[in-house]
């Protein structure tokens, strides 16, 4: 699916803004062909939950309406009109003057419809109606308990269930004949590269035309041939990146040009071999963060100015790469990474599929019931594999597929689950990106039942914290014990820490050890980088997380998950200088070897 672009074929027009808001009475019935009635107003991209006052609707369970007024312009009258939505959590419904136009079931990824002309009127009314519930078949699971007297969801995950309309909406126009998608397709053969793009075309046409171009737009190669090489490539390097850019042009009998579309991409090779990760033959060091769409006001809303930020505090770290956990996050998002050269493990809502899963992992064993005969997620789990890899296939910036995190892994019914998710993974992507699943301390090296279908051994893990809480001597001994018989199951694979982190109050400070200050934060990283440091075979060091976030609330979580390194409104806490000295010491490629 192409990100909307304007291009000499191509308007792009954004409803950003506000738009009206209404929260249905109880047995309030909507009808989508009247107005709203006394709606609110609501900023869009953004959740919806942290811009209203009412407590009770901030934390309701249900469908919710969104409203907008658009008009589509005269010039436009000649193209086909496509109505986008970055993403809608969790489900959408959408109407247009009254008539149901599509529904998307998934709140992280982007759906489409096409809008026939006769549907139009001046103005159109545009409708959403949005559910928030999650349950025991959707990604992120979760427990929906639903009686006469309560309705509430209970996340099998940390972080707060923000709803609403999280990514920019637009209103696009293509020629009726068009370019439907690019696969940017390329084999590296020394340094040399043959491209192979692969093209969908809707409608008629004559030819295919590319052009490809470097980084300021000179022409490189102009073919009609879907097959062609460049020499002297220049790759897309860890924080030096490099996009090449693909113009595809539609062209009629007479050579006059009907669509246009350029797609820019990086390209970089990927191997596991010896125990690593090699990124353009060289072995990479994962250096960064865990992270959240996450920020107040805005919720999970995308927006670039904090993604930009984000990316710049990473960089003046030294950090080199990040996972979308525990979802996939905005389409701007993947664009920027490729440009700034962020490396990127890309997370499908594979989240909370460990029943009644509490965030102090101590407590998971207590969970009641196999969680492999309670969900039934396995469906939606197989489109949200499909709609990621198709919307992100092109990103440079993917070196990983993270097809879940945290699942019940030791518990019967797990490997028949994932085997086949991770198959249709491979089967899927072009360019046979690794595939993770990081693992919960609970499934052991002796009982986890999917360590041998992933590329490398990606675990979250709390030494220090909810285990050997307060005691980083007991910690560094258990957590190398246990990360060695891990090494010694899957003595081929590469190990890498996807979470490791401690709560922290910023301001609390001690000159002890006392869980909660800065201080801790600090001495809990150094004693796991004692531990991993002397392992040749551990390929990377994500912090949980690189800001605070929200949740929901719980014994554990004091105004949300205090892991950040730095606030949630970016300030940063000590850690985040210690982290500094240590990852700007530590280089990207060739670090342990
Ligand atoms: C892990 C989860 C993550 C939590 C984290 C924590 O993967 O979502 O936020 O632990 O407890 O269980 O902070």
């Amino acid at each position: 699916m192409l990100y909307p672009l304007n291009t000499l074929t191509r308007t792009v027009i954004d409803l950003s803004g506000t738009w009206n808001f209404l929260i249905p009475d109880e047995g309030q019935e909507v009808d989508p062909s009247k107005k709203l009635k006394n709606p609110l107003t609501m900023a869009v991209p953004a959740s919806y939950n942290d811009q209203i006052t009412d407590s009770q609707l901030r934390d309701y369970v249900g469908d919710i309406w969104y409203e907008k007024e658009f008009a589509v312009p005269q010039i436009l009258n000649e193209q086909r009109l496509v109505l986008r939505f970055g993403s809608v959590s969790h489900k959408a419904k959408v109407y247009i003057n009254g008539q149901f136009v599509t529904e998307h079931i998934g709140g992280f990824t982007p759906f489409e419809v096409e809008i026939a002309a006769s549907l139009l009127k001046a103005p159109n009314d545009l409708k959403v109606c949005v559910s928030n519930i999650l349950n025991e078949t959707t990604l992120p699971n979760a427990v929906l308990i639903e009686n006469e007297k309560e309705k509430k969801v209970l996340p099998n995950f940390d972080f707060f269930n923000y709803s609403g309309i999280h990514r920019p909406v637009k209103l696009y126009t293509t020629p009726y004949s068009y370019i439907e998608d690019i696969v940017a397709r390329y084999e590296v053969a020394g340094s040399k590269t043959i491209i192979r793009p692969k093209t969908s075309v809707i409608g008629d046409y004559a030819e295919v035309l590319y052009e490809l171009q470097d980084e300021e737009g000179q022409v490189l190669v102009k073919t009609s041939d879907d097959e062609f090489s460049i020499g002297d490539t220049r790759f897309w390097e860890p924080l030096d990146a490099y996009l090449y850019r693909l113009k595809v042009m539609l062209k009629d009998e007479n050579g006059l040009i009907i669509d246009e579309y350029t797609e820019e991409f990086g390209i970089r090779t990927l191997e596991i071999k010896d125990n690593a990760l090699y990124i353009n033959g060289k072995n990479f060091y994962f250096k960064g963060f865990g992270k959240h769409e996450d920020f107040p006001i805005l919720g999970k809303g995308m927006n670039e100015a904090i993604i930009n930020y984000d990316f710049n505090l990473m960089k003046w770290m030294g950090a080199n790469s990040m996972r979308t956990s525990h979802y996939p996050y905005a389409e701007e998002f993947m664009r920027m990474a490729d440009r700034e050269g962020i490396v990127v493990i890309d997370e499908v809502p594979g989240v909370g599929l460990f029943n009644r899963f509490t965030v102090d992992v101590s407590q998971n064993e207590n969970s009641k019931g196999n969680t492999w005969s309670i969900v039934g997620s396995f469906e939606n789990h197989k489109q949200v594999i499909r709609e990621l890899l198709e919307r992100d296939k092109n990103h440079a910036c993917v070196v990983m597929w993270a097809v879940g995190n945290e699942p019940a892994g030791h518990q019967e019914g797990a490997r028949e689950y994932f085997e086949p998710l991770v198959t249709l993974t491979r089967e899927l992507d072009w360019n046979n990106r690794p595939v993770i699943i990081p693992n919960i301390v609970n499934a052991t090296p002796e009982t986890d039942k999917l360590a041998d279908l992933v590329d490398v051994i990606c675990l979250n893990r709390y030494y220090g914290w909810y285990i050997d809480h307060a005691d980083l001597k007991s910690a560094k001994i258990h957590l190398k014990e246990e990360i060695e018989r891990w090494h010694a199951a899957y003595p081929d694979k590469p190990i890498m820490f996807t979470e490791f982190g401690v709560d922290t109050v910023s301001g609390l400070r001690s000159i002890h050890d006392i869980p909660y200050t800065e201080e801790y934060q600090v001495n809990f990283f150094k004693a796991n980088f004692e531990i991993i440091d002397e392992m040749p075979y551990f390929i990377g060091e994500h912090v949980w997380n690189f800001a605070d976030f929200e949740t929901h609330p719980n014994l554990r979580r004091i105004d949300g998950n205090k892991k950040g390194a730095f606030t949630r409104d970016r300030k940063p806490k000590m850690v985040a200088h210690s982290l500094k000295e240590r990852w700007l010491s530590i280089p990207d490629y060739g670090y342990k070897k």
